[in-house]
């Protein structure tokens, strides 16, 4: 597993090394299974440039959504799915390992409906 720290979609010498990570590893008897991008709950409009901009580079195959314990919905996943065709995968409702859980598309519609 490799966990790329402090990635900046706006800062291209860093989206180059990314891409130069995944090349690496699927070199030889490599293979890259998944590729997850890890986005707040609290991005906005920027998420989905986030994920086309990491999209581009990586192949992403699947988003991360993290702080859904606080009130922001995370919504722009929507826009994500349908403009991108990325998935989410995985959900962050706090600071623990056990609060990183697999995604309920049903729970989650039901929490965008909570106030
Ligand atoms: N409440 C809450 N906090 C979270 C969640 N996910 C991550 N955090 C907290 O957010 C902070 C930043 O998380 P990191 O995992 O270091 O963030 P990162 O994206 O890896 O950051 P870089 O490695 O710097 O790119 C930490 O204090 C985490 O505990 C979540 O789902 N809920
Ligand atoms: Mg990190």
């Amino acid at each position: 597993m490799a966990d790329t720290a402090g990635r900046l979609h706006t800062k291209s010498n860093l989206m180059d090394e990314l891409g130069k990570v995944r090349r690496v590893a699927e070199k030889g008897a490599g293979t890259v299974t998944e590729t997850l991008l890890v986005i707040d709950a609290t991005t906005g409009q920027n998420g989905l440039t986030q994920a086309r901009e990491f999209g581009e580079v990586t192949n992403v195959t699947g988003v991360v959504l993290t702080k859904l314990d606080g009130s922001a919905k995370g919504g722009i996943v929507f826009a994500i799915e349908t403009e991108l065709a990325i998935p989410v995968k995985l959900v962050g409702i706090g600071e623990t390992i056990g609060d990183l859980i697999d995604f309920d598309p049903e729970e989650f519609v039901s929490a965008l409906f909570e106030r």
